[in-house]
């Protein structure tokens, strides 16, 4: 079976590859490189529903697309779905989370929790739609590390690792990351749902 992946950033394309082929190995998954849509929805959901129906629509294929971002406690849950555009018009990473890590400044390490967020949408060619959403919990460091993964990937520390030991997911490899991101916690709830693809 096949589905097109509607996204434009190819970090995701990289994951979703990795993700489905541990799940799914029989899933192909085609690029997408039609119109984007314009992003308005105030929900992770509305806005993966809007990436997804355009693709389904452009291509005659299933599509699924990722709405995601990282929702910080104190903040009420922002940056939340403006985490691309969070320091302005541009799809800035590194000033994003500069301008993050700003407001957090006088925000000490117990309340420094977050999580990073992630919808995903199907929509298939008969216009039936479904959205996952996967949840993975942490706080922001209070500086950036490490190499690896994108957006704010550097300042994330997820929950659960040893407390003389944790890592921000830039300093994970890929692999840890997608066994364990909110991308691979939805797309493991969206996999029955495409077992008739
Ligand atoms: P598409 O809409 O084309 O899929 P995009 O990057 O604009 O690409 P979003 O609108 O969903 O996607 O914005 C998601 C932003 O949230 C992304 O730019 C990052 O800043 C952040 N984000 C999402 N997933 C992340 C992850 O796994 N690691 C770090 N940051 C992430």
């Amino acid at each position: 079976a096949r589905v097109v992946l509607a996204t434009h950033n190819p970090h995701k394309v990289e994951e979703f590859q990795a993700i489905v082929a541990a799940v799914r190995p029989d899933l192909e998954v085609v690029g997408y490189d039609g119109p984007e849509p314009v992003e308005d929805g105030v929900t992770f959901a509305a806005n993966a529903l809007i990436k997804a129906r355009a693709a389904a629509i452009h291509t005659g294929l299933p599509a699924l697309a990722d709405d995601s971002g990282v929702a910080v406690d104190v903040l009420g849950g922002s940056p939340g779905v403006f985490s691309a555009y969070w320091a302005g018009h541009k799809k800035d990473s590194t000033a994003n989370l500069e301008l993050l890590l700003d407001q957090l400044s006088d925000v000490s390490d117990p309340h420094r929790t977050a999580q990073f967020v992630s919808v995903i949408a199907l929509v298939r060619p008969d216009g039936s739609e479904q959205t996952v959403e996967g949840r993975w919990p942490g706080r922001l460091a209070n500086a950036p590390a490490g190499p690896g993964g994108f957006g704010y990937d550097p300042i994330f520390i997820p929950d659960g690792q040893p407390a003389d030991a944790e890592r921000t997911v830039g300093e994970w490899t890929a692999d840890e990351k997608n066994a364990a991101s909110h991308r691979a916690r939805a797309f493991v709830q969206l996999a029955p749902l495409l077992a008739s693809l």
